[in-house]
């Protein structure tokens, strides 16, 4: 194969992940994701300094579970694995589906059934996957499939595992590598906490290499009605309109307070108010949507910027964990469009096309 041609973040990133040259490496050239500097956006909100958005919809299922998927299956076909399973709010059932498939392996998904955005669900029906729809949220099915992979040949792929965090961590070795060094402040969604531990393990091992000069403060959002680690209890009925995100009892919680006390940064939450205005500002003034859920890292900048925590000529980087078209509904549904219908006729149009309006930033 060409020297050059991109092959996914193992090939890429091998010297740094537990594989050696035996390893069957089940890839779909995830990774290698854009990050875009969002100069409107940090104007909409008044930020002096460098924004950045990490594009993770670019993924191959459209989200940043790819990278510690592609983990997490090759080691699990290493390791002579014939199934997998894990509990999802969408993005990593659609991930391990994806996956799996490639590999050749059974999947078996748990769901909260109705808490999952359709584009999530009809990947995971696409690629194949067994999908089972629990009476019941998603840390009720993360015991669950702890509980059945414990039991039966079947390996968990969710971010309890360790290749996930391993396949995940190389988002931050992209971010120093575009850069040139780690930015100062890293704002994320944070659910079942695993992003946020991968990120910082990343920033980490770079920062030990001298890649980087120092850590990026950790800033970890979570959605206000599933704020378990702020509130430091478990919650039990998570609620809010980020589905992806919509989890009470993080699972590695430890390790996302460990990141967030390393790097003097923090972890706090954002409303759904909060969520939709980021979530519509991102697309209106860059061109990016990404799903509510991703948007938690934007409502956290701009609650942390109101707060005077952005230092003037600071660099932020935002990740935007999932692609908007993953949840067609929530855009229709927030996006203030009008569909304007019209006969097929050119007057018509011409009457609703009304040049005395003007675009406005
Ligand atoms: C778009 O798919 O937990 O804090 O089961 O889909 O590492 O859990 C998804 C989580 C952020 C939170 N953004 O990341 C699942 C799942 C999006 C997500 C998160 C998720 P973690």
């Amino acid at each position: 194969m060409e020297k050059n041609h991109y092959q996914g973040l193992i090939n890429k990133y091998r010297q740094y992940l537990p594989v050696t040259d035996k390893t069957p490496v089940i890839t779909l050239n995830e990774g290698n994701t854009p990050l875009i500097k969002a100069d409107n956006l940090a104007k909409k909100i008044g930020i002096k300094g460098n924004v950045y958005l990490k594009y993770e919809g670019a993924n191959p299922t459209g989200s940043f579970k790819d990278r510690g998927m592609t983990m997490a299956v090759t080691k699990a076909v290493e390791d002579g694995a014939k199934a997998i399973i894990c509990a999802s709010t969408g993005n990593t059932s659609a991930a391990a589906a994806a996956y799996g498939a490639k590999a050749g392996v059974r999947v078996f998904v748990l769901i909260p059934d109705g808490y999952i955005a359709l584009g999530k669900l009809s990947q995971a029906m696409m690629y194949g996957a067994e999908i089972i729809a629990i009476q019941g949220n998603f840390d009720e099915a993360l015991e669950m499939v702890i509980e059945i992979s414990k039991n039966s040949p079947i390996t968990l792929v969710n971010s309890v595992n360790p290749y996930r965090i391993e396949g995940q961590k190389t988002g931050a070795f992209e971010i120093i590598e575009a850069l040139g060094d780690a930015p100062d402040y890293h704002f994320i969604p944070v659910g079942n906490a695993g992003n946020i531990t991968a990120y910082f393990k990343g920033y980490e091992e770079f920062y030990a290499l001298k890649k980087s000069s120092h850590l990026p403060k950790m800033m970890g959002y979570e959605a206000q009605g599933a704020a378990a680690i702020v509130r430091g209890e478990r919650i039990l009925h998570p609620e809010t309109i980020a589905t992806a995100i919509r989890i009470g009892n993080p699972a590695s919680w430890k390790q996302a307070e460990r990141a967030r006390d390393l790097s003097n940064g923090t972890i706090d939450c954002v409303t759904d108010d909060e969520i939709i205005e980021a979530y519509k500002l991102m697309a209106s003034t860059e061109g990016i949507l990404a799903e509510p859920g991703s948007a938690a890292s934007v409502a956290g900048l701009i609650k942390a910027h109101k707060s005077g925590l952005i230092k003037e000529n600071s660099t932020s980087v935002c990740i935007l964990t999932g692609n908007g078209l993953k949840d067609p509904d929530s855009a229709i549904k927030y996006s203030n469009a009008e569909v304007k219908k019209t006969k097929a006729d050119l007057h018509e149009i011409l009457k609703v096309i009304d040049l005395s309006e003007k675009i406005s930033r």
